[in-house]
């Protein structure tokens, strides 16, 4: 008869853990390679929202970490300005060219679009870009949403819904439907830090804002309270999100902290709705290259400290996007049990950072916090994305396993198992259902 492991005696439960090494690997890498994970973050879209949701190699190819890398290498008489007015496809060739063709695709961008490939099945060492599309060209929406969630291994993608964007406010007027495995998440960075765009898009929508932040009283900041709620009625969003620049301090006499303090924060704690703030992204450095144009910056980690002290009723999901920064995010989220940490964030995305960030947080959090999420654009970026990431974290894991084991404690596989589905998500809905 089959003693279920939770019946026994925490000894008798150690004895059905792995006793060597080896074993104990292979146990991690298995459940690391197994886990369903819940992506936290990402810039998708449902179908129904056309051609919002961006798919196939020319997207790929075109994402704007590829973008960014070609123009570090292009000929000078390659213009951002002119690359922006050409067809994607010519776009994506360009990319194809001079990233992968003349420079070796060593980057992890570039590394990823081979990655998901392969995973597809198709023979990207072909080099030949027309091949590749014509599997693509072949393929429907509705064939490859499925195909990706299950390749990847995927439960359900929160998406960045941004109700200041006409283009995606359009889309949900028109209806359709959102997929369960698509969850929304309320973006926010407009009101924030661009009170005068805000108040004209919520004034336009009925909403009695006044534009002039001098202007902004308790009436105004009401209203946008009740645009924020009924947009969280229509969402159901899992969150509201925003990025922060580096120079952001809390508290300090200032519009974003006036809307935080009268707008954001009462509203999050109202609706139980956590903020999630991705801190540390100088926006439009290089206005040509638009969405490729940001950068990073060592950001004010008091602030943080200030948010979660002076919030306690606010629960705040956090990441860094400066590799300096990330030891101080890690402590601070041993001081506030109402801040999570989540992700290796954009320029925090590579293997080298990885390795380091994750397991500095297993040192300092334990396995208590949301290890990765994709920041997935475009939809074929899920599966290198977290095919990457299953390999490094697993990585991480299976030494830190072994650190354990070899101090003298036993993990069983069912533990190994309930931690790593922790890393990968579990811990992401533990921390709202708290
Ligand atoms: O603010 C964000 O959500 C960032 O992730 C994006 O703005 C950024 O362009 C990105 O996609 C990074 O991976
Ligand atoms: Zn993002």
């Amino acid at each position: 008869m089959l003693v279920s492991l939770a019946a026994l005696n925490p000894k008798e439960k150690a004895m059905n853990a792995p006793s060597d090494l080896t074993t104990l690997a292979a146990a991690v890498r298995k459940a690391v390679d197994e886990v369903t994970i819940t992506d936290i973050h990402t810039h998708l879209f449902p179908p129904a929202h056309g051609d919002l949701l961006l798919w196939g190699i020319d997207e790929q190819l075109v994402y704007h970490y590829l973008v960014a890398e070609m123009f570090t290498v292009a000929p000078s008489d390659l213009k951002p300005e002119a690359f922006w007015k050409m067809p994607k496809a010519r776009q994506a060739e360009l990319v194809w060219d001079q990233v992968f063709l003349r420079h070796g695709g060593l980057s992890e961008a570039a590394r990823g679009v081979i990655t998901s490939l392969n995973k597809l099945g198709l023979d990207a060492s072909c080099r030949d870009l027309n091949t590749i599309r014509e599997y693509f060209n072949e393929m429907t929406i509705e064939e490859y949403l499925p195909k990706v969630f299950e390749l990847a291994n995927i439960d359900y993608a929160v998406m960045t819904n941004d109700p200041f964007k006409a283009e995606e406010v359009a889309a949900w007027e028109a209806g359709g439907e959102c997929p369960a495995r698509f969850k929304t998440a309320l973006r926010i960075d407009e009101l924030i830090l661009n009170w005068p765009a805000a108040a004209r898009v919520m004034k336009a929508a009925g909403y009695e804002t006044a534009e002039n932040p001098d202007a902004a009283d308790e009436k105004s900041f009401a209203e946008a309270r009740r645009f924020l709620s009924d947009w969280a009625k229509k969402l159901d969003p899992m969150y509201l999100a925003a990025s922060m620049p580096p120079t952001f301090h809390y508290p300090a006499d200032d519009m974003p902290n006036r809307v935080l303090d009268n707008v954001v924060l009462p509203l999050a704690a109202e609706l139980n709705l956590p903020l999630a703030m991705m801190i540390g992204v100088y926006k439009l450095v290089n206005p040509a290259l638009r969405v490729a144009g940001d950068a990073v910056g060592i950001a004010d980690m008091t602030a943080l400290i200030g948010l979660c002290r002076d919030n306690p009723n606010v629960k705040f999901l956090v990441t860094v996007l400066s590799r300096v920064n990330q030891h101080e995010l890690c402590v601070t989220a041993r001081k506030f049990g109402n801040l999570h940490v989540f992700g290796c964030w954009w320029y925090c995305n590579d293997p080298s950072i990885i390795d380091e960030i994750t397991r500095q947080r297993l040192e300092l959090l334990g396995a208590t916090f949301t290890c990765q999420h994709s920041d997935a654009r475009v939809l074929d970026q899920m599966i290198y994305k977290w095919a990457h990431a299953r390999t490094i974290i697993g990585d991480v894991l299976i030494d830190k396993y072994r650190d354990l084991h070899l101090a003298g404690w036993r993990t069983t596989e069912d533990e190994i198992r309930r931690e790593v589905r922790g890393l990968f998500g579990g811990m992401f809905e533990q921390f709202l259902a708290k």
